[in-house]
């Protein structure tokens, strides 16, 4: 299988987005899981440029819908040019976060170098939550729970912009995966806007592979593949150690057919490894197995395939 074997990690220490403290020790905590020497193990060549620099969190309630809105549009600033600067260099960037507010900068420097390399973008969103809100519809301010309909145009100026065109990206190039956490306004919306969400609930009547199958079609020799995974994606019962555990989610088993076919396309360009909370995991458990498929993303299989 191809897939680009040129990666740069870009760690994103912060916890700006979330409703609990501890995703910036995500980056650290996947490091340490041995990510990098698990890639180089696949034959990946991995350039590790440390982490990026952002306001500290100043844990403030909301003001007009948002928590920490400048802190926000700083981090996701300085994410989106060293994402977009990795693609320009030929290389795969993989964002470790960070909480999942930080997917705006990534998808919206991925989108601006489709834009220039004439590439069709295709954004697969492995998570819980359908991250849809705006400062009408969410419950909690959190920026972690916007970044999809930011992508989408939908949210403040200053963060909808960050790519350069407004909107980064059209929803129809979206498939959600995994979803079972949707605030009511935000269902609303995600219907009004039309995303393609494959839930649990579908999942569990179609299965994984036809669910994957979908989701994956309609790609070709020209695309783009971005996969945004948000931890929290995976079952609480091998993935406790993020900050909005949602029961329900898929298994081991069932998230390592989930990467394996997303490897087999051969198509992923980008990857976000969002969420994952430190303080909250029981000894660095959940960071492994994000090791593990992310190892999966990029071709390791129980058995050689042609
Ligand atoms: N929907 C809730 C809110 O907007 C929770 C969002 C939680 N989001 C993440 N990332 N953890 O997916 O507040
Ligand atoms: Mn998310
Ligand atoms: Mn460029
Ligand atoms: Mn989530």
């Amino acid at each position: 299988m191809t897939t680009a074997r040129h990666v740069t990690l870009i760690g994103a220490p912060t916890d700006i987005g979330a409703g609990a403290r501890g995703a910036s020790m995500g980056p650290e905590a996947l490091r340490v899981a041995g990510l990098a020497e698990a890639l180089r193990a696949h034959g990946v060549d991995v350039l590790d440029r440390g982490n990026l620099a952002g306001p500290s969190n100043p844990w403030l309630p909301p003001t007009d819908g948002y928590r920490h809105l400048d802190e926000v549009t700083a981090w996701n600033r300085s994410v989106h040019d060293a994402v977009h600067a990795a693609l320009g260099d030929g290389r795969m960037p993989i964002l470790l976060g960070g909480d999942h507010c930080l997917g705006l900068g990534s998808i919206s420097a991925v989108a601006r170098h489709c834009r220039e390399t004439g590439k069709k973008l295709r954004v697969l969103w492995l998570d819980a939550h359908a991250d849809f809100n705006t400062s009408k519809l969410t419950p909690s301010g959190n920026i972690h729970g916007m970044p999809v309909a930011c992508l989408c145009g939908h949210g403040p100026q200053q963060l909808i912009e960050i790519g350069g065109h407004i909107p980064a990206i059209d929803p129809k190039w979206i498939r959600q995966i995994g979803i079972r956490s949707v605030d009511e306004g935000e269902k609303r919306f995600v219907h009004e806007v039309g995303l393609e969400v494959f839930d649990m609930r579908y999942i569990d009547e179609m299965g994984m592979r036809h669910t994957m199958e979908l989701a994956l079609a309609t790609m070709d020799a020209n695309t783009h593949l971005h996969v945004s995974f948000d931890v929290d994606f995976l079952d609480p019962d091998i993935a406790p150690g993020v900050g909005t555990t949602i029961p329900g989610g898929p298994t081991y088993r069932e998230a390592q057919l989930c990467m394996e076919m997303i490897a087999d396309t051969g198509r992923m360009a980008s990857l976000d490894v969002m969420e994952l909370n430190p303080a909250l995991d029981v000894r660095n458990k959940t960071a492994l197995v994000a090791v593990d498929l992310i190892e999966s993303l990029f071709g390791k299989s129980t058995l050689m395939r042609k």
